[in-house]
């Protein structure tokens, strides 16, 4: 039973409370019905292609060896701060749409491929105007601590003082800031060089998440995890015995698949050991033009089982209750209890197996829905 976009009761028909007599009845022909889905994790607002690259690494080029002779994220945020409002907004307008087709009703964006304070902030503003235009929710994610631009010759600490911190303080005083990530790796950020970024986000009052042991064992879940990070990402190289850390500050772990797939990365996330230590999971595409270029969320959890054998009620979790706390919504999407936003997605399907186990097409019968776009 919902009222005004709000869940106001869940149970069997034979218990309706009084005065649910006039409300209005669907008949969803006994269809599956789930929270509407959430991608808790894309960077789907970019300009460009890096298909040449794909072809790069299949030939033996390694992901780093290729951003550190200037292609990688360099080449998107070249190809991202050249685009018009217009044709930015429009090309990531594809991806939104996409994943709306797929019964996703909200959206985390980072910025990341602007690297100056102007075009960061552009990023988020264009992020958050995908919300004017269709109906998703979008979050929008500060990660200017994503790579150093050419033109800072490699100096990390100068870069995050002339540009990640102020321009930080510039977004979140327009209200663009739902949270703050970094990139913590060998070839992007140190963990003493994000915690100066996650300092100044704790000034402002913005959550953080961070991108950490995709590449390597920098020890950066840990580090994000003292700041009550709500989510560390990606997570091949974390050590299993770390897991517990995480689960004791509340941290979600997300997975994005996409990324182990498209890197062919061989060390798998220590699955085993965050869901004994009671870590939730979550999954997303990690939408990107580089090590992710998958704007299907219903793909990425069925990576997420074959690759990451989670089941396929895990994925279904993981898009849905865990995605929504990784964002800091937790209560409000990604749930069908009472208070919670009536977001749902209905589908031509009976099991929740079956939205994990194909590839392809979308079983989406209609979303029920509160949210407008133009
Ligand atoms: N990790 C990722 O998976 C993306 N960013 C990051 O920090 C990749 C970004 C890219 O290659 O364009
Ligand atoms: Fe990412």
């Amino acid at each position: 039973m919902t009222r005004a976009g709000q869940i106001t009761w869940v149970g069997q028909s034979a218990r309706l409370p009084a005065g649910a007599e006039g409300l209005e009845a669907v008949d969803l022909g006994g269809r599956l019905v789930t929270p509407a889905l959430i991608d808790c994790h894309t960077h789907l607002v970019h300009a460009g292609d890096r298909s040449a690259e794909f072809e790069m690494r299949l030939l033996g080029a390694s992901y780093e060896d290729i951003a550190r002779s200037g292609g990688g994220i360099h080449a998107t945020v070249l190809a991202t701060r050249a685009a018009s409002d217009e044709d930015l907004l429009a090309q990531s307008l594809v991806r939104v749409d996409d994943l709306i087709a797929e019964g996703v009703a909200v959206i985390e964006i980072k910025s990341g491929y602007g690297l100056t304070i102007g075009n960061e902030i552009r990023m988020l503003r264009i992020a958050r105007e995908i919300q004017n235009l269709r109906p998703v929710k979008v979050i929008t994610t500060w990660l200017a601590a994503h790579a150093v631009p050419k033109d800072f010759d490699g100096d990390q600490d100068a870069f995050i003082d002339s540009v990640v911190i102020p321009g930080l303080r510039l977004a979140a005083a327009q209200g663009l800031v739902d949270m703050v990530d970094g990139f913590c790796e060998t070839i992007a950020f140190s963990p003493a060089q994000i915690s100066r970024v996650f300092d100044e986000a704790r000034r402002l009052g913005v959550p953080v998440k961070l991108h950490a042991e995709q590449l390597s064992d920098q020890k950066g879940a840990l580090l994000a995890a003292s700041y009550g990070a709500l989510s560390v990402d990606h997570l091949e190289h974390l050590a299993p015995e770390e897991a517990s850390g995480l689960a004791s500050a509340g941290t979600v772990a997300v997975l994005l698949p996409g990324a182990y797939y498209m890197l062919r990365e061989t060390r798998l996330p220590p699955v085993g050991a965050l869901r004994a230590a009671g870590v939730e999971l979550a999954v997303s595409t990690d939408c990107n033009p580089g090590t992710s270029p998958i704007s299907s969320l219903l793909t990425a959890m069925n990576m997420a089982c074959t690759l990451f054998r989670l089941t396929p009620e895990e994925a279904l979790v993981g898009t849905t209750r865990a995605a929504a706390r990784a964002l800091g919504l937790a209560g409000e999407f990604g749930t069908i209890d009472r208070g919670a936003r009536a977001e749902l997605a209905v589908w031509n399907l009976t099991h929740p197996a079956q939205l994990a186990c194909r590839i392809g097409g979308s079983p989406l019968n209609r979303r029920i829905t509160d949210m407008r776009g133009r």
